[in-house]
């Protein structure tokens, strides 16, 4: 039987960049045949079937079916694993508030849809910004669907760092391990530099340059976004779909070593409950998450997880004030 993939948004760059990776068997294995339900709204259903009818012409072995839809009821039936990347960007004077009720347009509907109609087994990422509260909106609208389901996308901000790690010290990406990113997808994020390892040596002292760290490297993280799209005239879209790649994949087959998810917070490492924050994460395979408990958190880092929970806390009762969760 295949596997139901529901993708939002996938007319979209990332949708372009994720669907062929999704059909080839990156996503879920070799050995696993998906289903894909593309959710685009009604005027972007045409770009959609073109996107469709070029993965019927990558003739994937492991793709069995493609519909799509603009009905989140109908594009939810029977969902086992959803990426929701569809979502309502900020525009010029557009003030936080506004952004949240945007999205909570698409994201409460979707909860809704996910609740009454997926797979009751359903794994759930959210990559449509801003992804951690569109993740919170989502979650909070799907009250039979257990929270851990729902996650929100901070692995290209961990790639991101992990690449600048290695670049600094000359090694290759894979000398860099557990490099976990904390908080929001937001310029807040905190790339954690005392838990990670370099050739198994902990990172902040094999780089051992406080400044650089501090003033170069966590901002540059922060706003790798920005300088892609001054760069390229387009925000990243290539590795945004890689790196949801990544987190699907790692989250179902499992991986080594600590990981970057935003995840419902339980009370750990102090942060409030109820918000979707990234925390370092270990994945045993099956769909599961373990928040890793026990790390190493210096004030440097204190100060920071603070200050990206803390912009958290505040979407959540900007969402709790318009009713979205
Ligand atoms: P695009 O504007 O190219 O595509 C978005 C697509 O979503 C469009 O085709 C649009 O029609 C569709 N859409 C809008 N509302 C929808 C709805 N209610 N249901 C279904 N589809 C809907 O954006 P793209 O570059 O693909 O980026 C998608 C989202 O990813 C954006 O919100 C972007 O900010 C976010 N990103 C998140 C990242 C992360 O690390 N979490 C990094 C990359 C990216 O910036």
């Amino acid at each position: 039987m295949a596997t139901k993939v529901t993708v939002t948004g996938a007319a979209g760059q990332i949708g372009y960049a994720l669907l062929f990776r999704i059909a080839s068997g990156q996503l879920l294995g070799p050995d696993t045949k998906v289903e894909l339900r593309l959710l685009e709204i009604e005027p972007a259903l045409k770009a959609a079937e073109g996107t469709a009818l070029e993965l019927v012409d990558c003739a994937f072995p492991l793709l069995s079916k493609i519909d799509i839809s603009s009905d989140p009821n109908e594009a939810f039936d029977g969902a086992q694993v959803a990426l929701l990347v569809g979502a309502r960007p900020r525009t010029k004077g557009m003030e936080r508030a506004d952004l949240l009720e945007a999205n909570g347009a698409i994201f409460k509907p979707q909860g809704e849809a996910i609740n009454d109609h997926a797979d009751r087994d359903i794994r759930v990422l959210v990559v449509g910004n801003p992804a951690n509260t569109n993740a919170l909106i989502a979650m909070s609208n799907a009250r039979d669907v257990p929270a851990e389901r729902f996650t929100a996308m901070t692995r290209l901000d961990e790639n991101r760092a992990v690449a600048q790690v290695a670049n600094k010290l000359a090694v290759g990406v894979d000398e860099v391990q557990d490099l976990v990113v904390w908080g929001n997808h937001s310029p807040t994020m905190y790339p954690d530099l005392f838990n990670a390892k370099v050739g198994g040596k902990r990172a902040w002292d094999v780089v051992d340059d406080e400044a650089w760290v501090a003033g170069e490297f966590i901002p540059r993280v922060g706003k790798r976004g920005a300088e892609i799209i001054e760069a390229r005239g387009a925000s990243s879209a290539a590795s945004a779909a890689n790196a949801a790649i990544d987190h699907v994949r790692d989250w179902m087959l499992g991986a080594d070593g600590l990981r970057s998810m935003a995840v419902p917070t339980t009370g750990a490492y102090g942060v409030e409950p109820g918000i979707v924050g990234s925390l370092p994460v270990r994945l045993p395979g099956g769909g599961v998450y373990e928040i890793a408990e026990g790390l190493d958190v210096p004030p440097f880092s204190q100060e920071r997880i603070d200050k990206t929970m803390g912009e958290l806390r505040e979407e959540r009762d900007a969402v709790v004030k318009l009713g979205l969760v």
